[in-house]
């Protein structure tokens, strides 16, 4: 039978068409076919399901002349797709008995998918997070990135400490895009300006081609989708026949490689601006391909430039894809003929920047001279954006200074709407990068706080507790989160948190089962799992928690017959190649594991497991079978984060500092069901003026001075005892992200949770309310804020939060 509305196959049906494709496009006789030959048949045959939704969207967009948001990202962490593919079109069980029929493993085969790694951290994951609600809302969009040939490195641990090698994501066939050969545009870089009397033109030296691969993204219950653009670079010529000619081979294919090297590589690192002239080209190179597409679609709509603020919204995914502003401008002055002014004006009224750091290392500057090199014509029209802005505002902020170009200005000034990503965030902004343009520009800075799906973090990744959850308040949930508050109720009930317990234990078995079969370590399924999983970085302080984990490993043997709650500590996360000390980190995390979880003294009590090559797919993993969040940030750093949401929500409480959207998750799940500690923004501003605070810190807490010693004195290092000297010399005289001063309250909250733990039904109680509670940190909401204050965006599938409701 097929199902009318949204055209559901029977799993009869759906095996058909699975065999179908691996016998048409796979090539291959279901005797001889592998796991990849399964896995590219069911990608292929659910792929095939998303077109209609995909043509009809696309079709109702035209026809309703709606306005389309653009989303500008160097990055989309996007990960596996399968399940996320099946559940949106609410396919899973007819694609899940379709395999079983055909003698297939379903889940191993969901499993066989390698993540699309096209992103760093949380700023690309939230980028995929956001594509999935803007289908989900049915708000026509395209995502626009880079087809990165290699996406994050694969890290692997040699001797505790962190190798890289290549990801090689595209050497299988990618299952779910369209290449576009025709959708190609040429990309120019460096060159001259030619000028004749009042216009110019730019002439460049280079050209290579930006060429669209488009993945579909389907919305919940398959009633909408939208396109992820990815652009490829390729030679315009792609081949040199004379030099070949002349026995020249290299030289003949010379142009390809170095056409091709512009979307080889993702920069594995988010929180340093790169200084590469080759990042400043993939910049330039997405930003202008998509803004041309945009252009493109305008013209063949029949519609004029000076309708560009009506038809369209581009979002500025940090400073990434800040070059969009000059672009633009450039196309509407040098190409359509508009004035500057008018030009500049039409450019911001379609431009919104979303500001994800503080970081000063992380805020992009780009030297004049490079600039110039690759992009003369755009350097002349910054010139004339700023001189557009002092004039118009008087204000003493300019976008050109010692000899850089701000990238972060220049959002500012050509965007309409300034946005941060959490409460405590946006205040900083205002605050802080941004202080005078906000005065200059009061109304322009606002917060849209993050959010994450819950579809992917919730409905698939923990699917014992999707059943619990839909047997008891129904299952309208995976569209509307915050109907998740129906459970409250449901923490005073007995049956209710046994039924919940259950759930966290049968993950955490899961996870125990994994973690002996893939990494060869033994972990205690009924210990507290406690999880700090995100890149390493030191302001998120990994190195605290693990101090905190020696400190602990030095009380409980002092104390052995004490009554220890036995701990868990996962650690997951890679550290940037060029990030020395965040590599000194995991090297370290690695050999105080090597002895702690040697000593028979705290066997069965304290374990550290740190499993490599974190990513999507391991955190689906790990966050359902986790019972404590670490978002130990020190205050002011974290922009938001999204981790803390993701745990939040499978039922983690947890420890940590007021910062980021810590500060609302503690709000909304209540304090008592948070572990607070440490300094806030405030004071750790204030607490870095002082002299010396590190040494003074130190100094009060015989805890924390033994560790180091211990550290420092190479106690897990004792073939090369002088290894962390320097890591603990730093912490001792500098210590810039307060991991001394926040250490005893750590600490102290860390033996909170563990008493706390200790009452196993008050602390279900409490996950539960984690659970309930975190509804509004869905990117739906998320979604639906920017598209009523940023982009004037409208959902063509009803109201605002559509589809609301049950399920049939
Ligand atoms: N590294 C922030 O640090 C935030 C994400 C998404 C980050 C996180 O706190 O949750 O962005 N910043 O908003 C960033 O990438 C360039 O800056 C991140 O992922």
């Amino acid at each position: 039978m097929l199902n009318e509305r949204r055209n559901l196959l029977t799993a009869e049906q759906f095996a058909e068409v699975i065999l179908n494709h691996l016998t048409s496009s796979q090539g291959k006789d279901p005797e001889h076919a592998s796991i990849y030959d399964w896995r590219m048949a069911l990608s292929l045959a659910l792929r095939d399901q998303v077109i209609r939704p995909w043509f009809a969207s696309t079709r109702t967009t035209y026809e309703a002349e709606a306005k389309r948001v653009y989303y500008l990202s160097m990055e989309f962490l996007v990960g596996r797709l399968i399940e996320d593919v099946a559940t949106n079109l609410r396919a899973e069980d007819v694609a899940a008995a379709a395999m079983r029929s055909l003698g297939q493993d379903y889940g191993q085969v969901v499993r066989d998918e390698p993540d699309a790694a096209l992103g760093n951290g949380g700023l690309g994951r939230l980028a995929a997070c956001f594509m999935d609600s803007l289908a989900t809302l049915g708000i026509p969009a395209y995502g626009y990135g880079i087809r990165y040939e290699h996406g994050l490195f694969e890290q692997h641990f040699k001797d505790g400490q962190q190798i890289e090698t290549a990801e090689n994501w595209l050497t299988q066939r990618y299952a779910w895009e369209f290449e576009r050969p025709e959708v190609r545009y040429e990309i120019g870089f460096g060159g001259t300006v030619e000028k004749s009397g009042q216009t110019s033109k730019w002439i460049p030296a280079e050209t290579i081609i930006a060429s669209a691969y488009d993945t579909p993204v389907v919305g919940w219950n398959g009633l909408w989708a939208n396109t992820l653009r990815l652009w490829a670079a390729k030679p315009v010529k792609v081949f040199d026949l004379d030099s070949f000619n002349r026995g020249e081979y290299l030289a003949a294919s010379e142009l390809e490689a170095l056409a091709r090297t512009i979307s080889r590589v993702l920069y594995p690192d988010d929180t340093s601006e790169a200084g590469k002239e080759l990042r400043l080209k993939q910049e330039y190179f997405f930003t202008a391909a998509s803004i041309k597409d945009i252009l493109r679609r305008l013209d063949s709509e029949g519609r004029v430039v000076r309708d560009l603020p009506q038809r369209v919204a581009i979002q500025l995914n940090d400073t990434h894809p800040a070059i969009a502003g000059p672009e633009l401008v450039r196309l509407l002055v040098d190409e359509r003929k508009l004035e500057m002014e008018n030009a500049i004006d039409i450019a911001r009224g379609c431009l919104g920047y979303t500001n994800h750091t503080l970081l000063p290392e992380a805020l992009e500057r780009w030297p004049e001279p490079i600039f110039k090199r690759v992009l003369p014509r755009h350097l002349e029209i910054v010139r004339e954006i700023e001189s557009a802005h002092l004039k118009a505002s008087g204000s003493p902020v300019r976008i050109l200074e010692d000899g850089d170009v701000k990238m972060g200005e220049l959002s500012f000034i050509m965007a309409h709407k300034v946005n941060g990503v959490s409460a405590l965030h946006s205040d900083l902004v205002r605050e802080t990068v941004f202080e005078q343009l906000n005065r200059d520009y009061p109304d322009r800075i606002l917060n849209q706080t993050n959010g994450i799906t819950p579809r992917r973090w919730l409905h698939n990744c923990n699917p014992d507790l999707r059943i619990l959850i839909n047997d008891t308040i129904g299952t309208g949930w995976p569209a509307d989160l915050e109907q998740l508050e129906k459970l409250v109720p449901h923490a005073q009930d007995a049956g209710f948190l046994e039924a919940f317990k259950a759930v966290k234990a049968k993950n955490k078995v899961r996870v125990a089962n994994w973690l002996k079969s893939h990494h060869y370590i033994a972990v205690d399924p009924d210990a507290m799992f406690d999880a700090q999983i995100k890149r390493i970085h030191e302001y998120k302080r990994q190195l605290m928690n693990l101090l905190e984990t020696v400190a602990l490993w030095n009380e409980i043997r002092d104390n052995p017959n004490a009554d220890w709650v036995p701990r868990v500590k996962i650690f997951g996360g890679k550290a940037a190649p060029g990030y020395v000390v965040a590599k000194q980190i995991i090297h370290l995390i690695n050999d105080v594991a090597a002895v702690i979880n040697a000593d028979p003294q705290v066997k069965g009590l304290l374990k550290i497991v740190y499993p490599e090559n974190y990513n999507v797919s391991m955190a689906e993993l790990l966050i359902p079978a986790t019972n404590l969040s670490e978002q130990i940030s020190t205050a002011g750093n974290e922009a938001s984060g999204t981790g803390n949401m993701k745990f939040a929500l499978n039922g983690a409480p947890t420890i940590g500092t007021l910062d980021g959207a810590n500060v609302e998750i503690r709000e909304r799940v209540g304090a008592e069901n948070f572990f607070l500690f440490g300094l806030t923004a405030a004071e750790v501003v204030e607490r870095r003026k002082q002299q010396n605070y590190s040494a003074a810190a130190i100094a009060v807490s015989q805890r924390l001075s033994r560790a180091l010693e211990q550290i420092e004195n190479g106690v897990f290092s004792p073939g090369d005892p002088d290894r962390y000297q320097g890591l603990v010399q730093d912490l001792r005289q500098k210590d810039y992200f307060l991991v001394t001063c926040d250490f005893d309250d750590y600490f102290a909250a860390q033996r909170r949770v563990d008493s706390a733990y200790a009452d196993q039904d008050s602390w279900t109680r409490m996950a539960v309310l984690n659970t309930a509670r975190v509804g509004w940190f869905s990117s739906d909401r998320t979604i639906a804020d920017y598209a009523k204050d940023i982009w004037n965006a409208h959902s063509l599938i009803g109201g605002a939060r559509q589809p609301k409701g049950e399920v049939p």
